[in-house]
């Protein structure tokens, strides 16, 4: 069953906890895992009740990746999947992180390697705990990279950071990610659990359908002109303008009250 291997729980506030559940292998990405990761993610990126999705592992990782056990098995026989797992698995899982009209919220528990490096930058946020660590990996098996990485690592650290923690791959603990930006925050582990309860609720509770926007716009600012930019722009504020959770904000504004977000 490809469902045992990645679970998902949903809280009553919206938020879905996506969870690569493998923690003997580190979470490391077998066959089974890539579709049930790309599947569930793509549930509940389409589920309206879900308004935040958290992305975490099981055990000592986040995720190390490929299952580099599943590689060497397939490699020796020569197996189809190999020269497909990129384009059926990896991109999918990286564009559904990057573009769900919701924000996502990498909740790192361990060490994050190669893909699943890769799954964290996709993210809006990553919490990461002390001990934490990430590691793109790929060169160090004579790979380039995938995922995105090529996307996300050169617009968080600049392309000449990127490219010496591309070829020169080494585990950066977790103080380092944050004074490199490729951290959000780092907590203790003690204050863990609680530091991504507390986010990701209060981005379930917050106005989903403008932080869609904020996720599209944001995703193609840094390589659009500032006339594409402008014109990106302009009907994302007619989308956002129209909707209750705006005029409910407006209202509470002037009433001097907090607004409540319903996500319309
Ligand atoms: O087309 C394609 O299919 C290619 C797609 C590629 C996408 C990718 O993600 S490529 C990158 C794959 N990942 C890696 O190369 C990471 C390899 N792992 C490491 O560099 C290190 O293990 C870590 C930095 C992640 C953690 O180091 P450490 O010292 O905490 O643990 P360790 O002792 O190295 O590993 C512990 C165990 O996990 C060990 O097994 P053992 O000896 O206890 O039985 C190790 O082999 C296993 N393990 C770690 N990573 C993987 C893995 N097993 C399978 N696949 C892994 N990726």
């Amino acid at each position: 069953m490809t469902e045992d291997t990645v679970a998902v729980t949903r809280s009553a506030a919206g938020v879905a906890t996506v969870r690569i559940d493998r923690p003997s292998a580190l979470n490391a990405l077998d066959l089974a895992t890539k579709v049930a990761l790309r599947d569930r993610l793509a549930e509940v990126a389409a589920d309206p009740e879900v308004r935040c999705v958290v992305l975490t592992g099981t055990g000592r990782a986040f995720c190390v990746g490929q299952d580099l056990r599943d590689h060497v098995a397939a490699l020796a026989v020569g197996r189809g999947d190999l020269s497909t797992t990129v384009a059926d698995h990896y991109n999918p899982i990286a564009t559904l992180l990057a573009t769900m009209p919701k924000p996502v919220v990498a909740a790192l528990n361990g060490v994050a390697a190669g893909a699943g490096m890769a799954f964290a930058l996709a993210a809006d946020f990553r919490v990461m705990v002390d001990t934490a660590s990430m590691t793109t990996a790929f060169a160090g098996i004579g790979l380039s990279c995938d995922s995105g990485t090529s996307y996300w690592l050169p617009r968080l650290v600049g392309p000449a950071r990127a490219k010496e923690l591309l070829m020169l791959p080494r585990s950066v603990p977790a103080p380092e990610c944050l004074e490199l930006g490729l951290a959000t925050s780092v907590v203790p582990a003690d204050g863990f659990e609680a530091a991504v309860a507390d986010l990701a609720g209060r981005l379930a509770a917050g106005p989903t359908v403008a932080y869609a926007a904020i996720r599209r716009l944001v995703l193609d600012g840094p390589v659009s002109s500032l006339a594409d930019a402008l014109a990106a722009e302009g009907p994302l504020m007619a989308t956002t303008g129209a909707t209750q959770d705006h005029r409910d904000a407006v209202a509470a504004f002037v009433a001097r009250q907090r607004p409540t977000f319903t996500g319309r």
